[in-house]
């Protein structure tokens, strides 16, 4: 039975959406046990992409500093990665843009306000806006990948209290409500989290596998990578942006895909 059916016959049954939703991606997780056998062995890590002279990575019109360096999993904490006037900038565009931020159900694709993300959020696409294209070049300098690979920015605004519930950034393949996604420009294979405002309490960006906490700065960002040249996906990029304590938090995301984003 195809998963919308499920969950329909479920959700007529009086079954909690949420319930639903998890029986569903736990029958179809299932399919991965007859994966092809990469996929299924420990995580080849190979040389980060994201490449440094010394202690910065020198962009076409900026110098950003590296401040944290992990090489199992790929993450990196760097600094000076916006000014804090292009910081600004980012925020009064997207501020009357903003809606509730969505995830995509892994069980049928659908698009589906939720608990475990309580931010808002609006995607920026360049057009001819020079300010982003000028950050899109800069973060496509600092991630080493091609500017088209890149999905538009994104803005996500927290306020006291909210958080985004620890996940990972690819979409797992064997979910079927992933595939219309994967079909453009396939999997995502790195995320580069820039911090628009100085948080008064929390809000941290945690990666739990790891005890690690990247703790908000103005114009600072982590970097993480999940995909490999084998295509194996890493696990131990799980992370989450903790709920906000005080004050409120912006940051601005880049998605990076396999191939051109379209
Ligand atoms: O805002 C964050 O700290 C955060 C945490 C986890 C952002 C994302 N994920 C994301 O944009 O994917
Ligand atoms: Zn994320």
């Amino acid at each position: 039975m195809p998963p919308q059916d499920i969950l329909a016959a479920m959700t007529a049954a009086n079954f909690d959406p949420a319930y639903a939703e998890q029986v569903v991606r736990e029958r179809f997780a299932a399919r991965a046990a007859g994966l092809p056998r990469k996929e299924r062995e420990p995580y080849r890590y190979g040389t980060p992409r994201i490449r440094h002279q010394g202690n910065l990575i020198r962009t076409s019109d900026r110098d950003v500093r590296v401040l944290v360096r992990l090489d199992q999993p790929v993450v990196a904490v760097l600094d000076n990665v916006l000014s804090d006037e292009e910081c600004d900038a980012v925020i009064s565009l997207a501020r009357d843009q903003l809606a509730p931020s969505a995830t995509l159900s892994p069980a049928t694709g659908e698009h589906q306000v939720r608990d475990t993300r309580t931010s808002r959020g609006a995607f920026l696409p360049e057009g001819d806006n020079s300010l982003l294209r000028r950050l899109n070049r800069r973060i496509a300098e600092i991630t080493n990948t091609p500017v088209t690979h890149g999905e538009a920015l994104h803005v996500l605004h927290y306020q006291v209290g909210a958080e985004y519930k620890p996940h990972p950034d690819y979409f797992d393949p064997t979910s079927p409500g992933f595939a219309a996604t994967l079909k453009r420009g396939g999997q995502r294979t790195a995320t580069l989290i820039v911090y628009l405002n100085d948080v008064e309490d929390a809000g941290d960006t945690v990666f739990p596998k790891l005890g690690l906490s990247v703790v908000p700065k103005k114009g600072a960002a982590v970097y993480f990578e999940y995909m490999n040249d084998d295509g194996q996906l890493d696990e131990a990029t799980l992370h989450g942006g903790a709920p906000v304590g005080a004050g409120d938090k912006w940051v601005l995301t880049k998605w990076v895909r396999q191939e051109a984003f379209r």
